[in-house]
């Protein structure tokens, strides 16, 4: 575009130069005799419109070409800026297990992104490297060792997460949310009884969905020796006092559970319920139980679920 309006004036003005004649009366001496060389010239050169065309768009293309090194060393260098923090967001752990990959080891509190699109948005998380091949992030974790924390809460505390991260604590279901949206995810859960007796629980498929869906479970494919109570949980919302999303319709499952969980009719298990010390007898099945390991009536001393990419 600009190189044709650049001819076109081009032509122009050496049209008016070449218009024979005297010189106007008010015309400086100097002008008049460069103007007549010019027509001299171009009379010389037989007088082409085509040879002018040509010449200016020579001209330009020179003055183009001239220009072109500093305009694609500076895209050039926009580019390498571009690349490098590309590359830093892309180094950025977005769990635990990006953090065991670049050779993080031991357990505790660290720093991840795990917010697609928002590089610099962070939150610590409690990661556990020494369980399983390491690399899990640690969401849930009851501990008789630790001050006890209530976990009979509401809607929005579930949601946003609550407790001690680096004892009992509820990470909370909207990170969790995230956590498990981007890859596909595994499931832990580890348990321990009042007697010494541990046993495990993993699932090979893990997901929560968004708060529009309630929360909504996807679990599946049970290894271990705890035995599998979380599948029957498979596809149910998640309820807490305040917000009843169970499949029970007589009775809010959550409130008599004591506890936020995916329930159904009402399920098989629930970690979030009351610290009971073992064996408890009150009427509903209110412990922290697992109910094809000790039963319903049998609160245990220590519990963590925790999530890692399955691949
Ligand atoms: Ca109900």
């Amino acid at each position: 575009m600009l190189l044709i309006l650049l001819t076109t004036v081009g032509l122009a003005m050496a049209r008016q130069i070449s218009i024979p004649g005297p010189a106007p009366a008010t015309s400086k001496p100097g002008l008049v005799n460069h103007q007549s060389v010019l027509n001299n010239l171009l009379l010389y050169a037989s007088y082409c419109d085509t040879c002018v065309e040509t010449a200016l768009e020579t001209c330009n293309r020179i003055s183009e070409q001239h220009q072109q090194p500093s305009f694609i060393q500076e895209a050039k260098e926009v580019l390498k800026e571009i690349s490098v923090m590309i590359n830093k967001s892309e180094s950025r752990p977005r769990h635990c297990k990006d953090l065991l990959d670049s050779g993080d080891t031991g357990s505790g509190l660290r720093l991840v992104y795990p917010y697609p699109g928002q590089p610099h948005h962070n939150v610590t998380v409690f990661c556990e490297h020494t369980v399983d091949g390491g690399g899990w992030t640690v969401f849930q974790r009851r501990s008789s060792d630790s001050i006890r924390q209530d976990f009979n809460r509401t809607w929005i505390e579930y949601k946003l997460g609550f407790g001690d991260i680096e004892a009992e604590f509820w990470m909370g279901l909207e990170l969790l949310h995230v956590l498990t949206s981007t890859t596909l995810q595994e499931l832990r859960i580890d348990l321990a009884d009042y007697e010494g007796g541990e046993r495990w629980a993993k699932y090979g498929v893990f997901n929560v969905g968004s708060d529009e869906a309630k929360y909504r479970l996807s679990v599946g494919r049970y290894s271990g020796d705890a035995g599998d109570a979380m599948t029957d949980s498979h596809g149910q919302s998640f309820s807490t006092h305040d917000q009843d999303n169970d499949a029970l319709n007589t009775l809010n499952c959550a409130e008599v559970w004591r506890g936020g969980w995916w329930f159904k009719i009402c399920g098989h298990t629930n970690l979030n319920g009351y610290q009971y010390q073992g064996t408890y007898s009150t009427h509903h099945h209110e412990g922290i139980f697992w109910h094809q390991w000790h039963g319903w009536k049998y609160s245990l001393r220590q519990t963590s679920m925790m999530i890692r990419p399955a691949f």
